[in-house]
């Protein structure tokens, strides 16, 4: 081990984008016949990936191999299925099922022991059916043969892992392996997470895909509610400057006592 190797590199914050989400599809007739399970509707996968899209790519995210800093992904599943919990040690960190239903998978990143840092858990919600809102309403689970028409379902979830006080040997590796920067627009026509693929774009399946605008409207969406606490706040201190201030007056009414 090199003498540097546990040093820390205080003040210091690095960190990497990640998505985490899946993708699922309606299988066909035949595809549910060849199924030991034919009562399973869907093929799915989730996955946790980089956060940028390769540019020829029809896959969400995974442009760059997260191996470097990510040593295992560890998926756990519905009760329903068989070795329900599921180790995946090597990328793409996916795992991909056949199934009737949505729930909950609990998502837990293991990073490399270099880094000495903790593992973390997540949540994602399985997504099997399309964004669909009948009239203006509830959003309502379509027919499987409309469902198939309109392509992939996608839900994804961009989040960043930030380390602090960095080893510095783990600090090398990851200055070493610079993720993949965001595109500045979309480079595909896809609403995101109005997913309706066919109908939209049906030459590229609909794929989504994170960019730097997105960035950008969400810290906007932050600064404008930023203020709008800051308002209220004001607002709020004024009024209960005024009460106390009333209640003196009423205090002093009452004379001492
Ligand atoms: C629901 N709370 O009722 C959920 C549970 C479970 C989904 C969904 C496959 C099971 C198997 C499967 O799709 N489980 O292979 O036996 O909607």
């Amino acid at each position: 081990m090199a003498s540097n190797d546990r040093v820390r590199v205080r003040g210091l914050s690095i960190y990497r984008p990640i998505i985490y989400g899946n993708t699922a599809v309606v299988l066909t007739q035949k595809e549910r016949e060849a199924l030991s399970t034919p009562d399973h509707t869907h093929r799915w996968t989730v996955a946790v990936r980089s956060a940028a899209s390769a540019s020829d790519s029809d896959i969400v995210g995974g442009a760059d191999d997260l191996s470097y800093f990510i040593k295992r992904v560890t998926f756990k599943l519905h009760d329903t299925y068989s070795n329900p919990t599921r180790n995946v040690d090597k990328p793409p960190f996916e795992v991909t099922e056949t199934g009737w239903g949505e729930f909950e998978i609990q998502i837990r990143i293991t990073f490399v022991p270099e880094s000495g840092e903790k593992a973390i858990t997540t949540y994602h919600h399985l997504k099997l059916h399309p964004w669909t809102a009948v009239g203006s309403n509830e959003p309502e689970i379509p027919p499987l043969d409309a469902a198939m028409k309109m392509g992939p379902v996608h839900s994804w979830q961009y989040d960043e892992i930030v380390f602090n006080d960095p080893f510095q040997s783990f600090l090398n590796v990851l200055l070493a392996n610079p993720p993949t920067p965001l595109p500045k627009t979309k480079r595909r026509p896809v609403p995101f997470h109005t997913a309706n693929p066919a109908s939209l774009d049906a030459s590229r399946g609909g794929v989504p895909e994170f960019t730097q605008a997105m960035e950008k409207e969400e810290a906007e969406r932050l600064e404008t509610a930023r203020k709008q606490v800051i308002t209220e706040q004001d607002r709020w201190r004024e009024k209960l400057i005024e009460k106390e201030k009333e209640l003196e007056r009423l205090r002093k009414q009452l004379g001492p006592n």
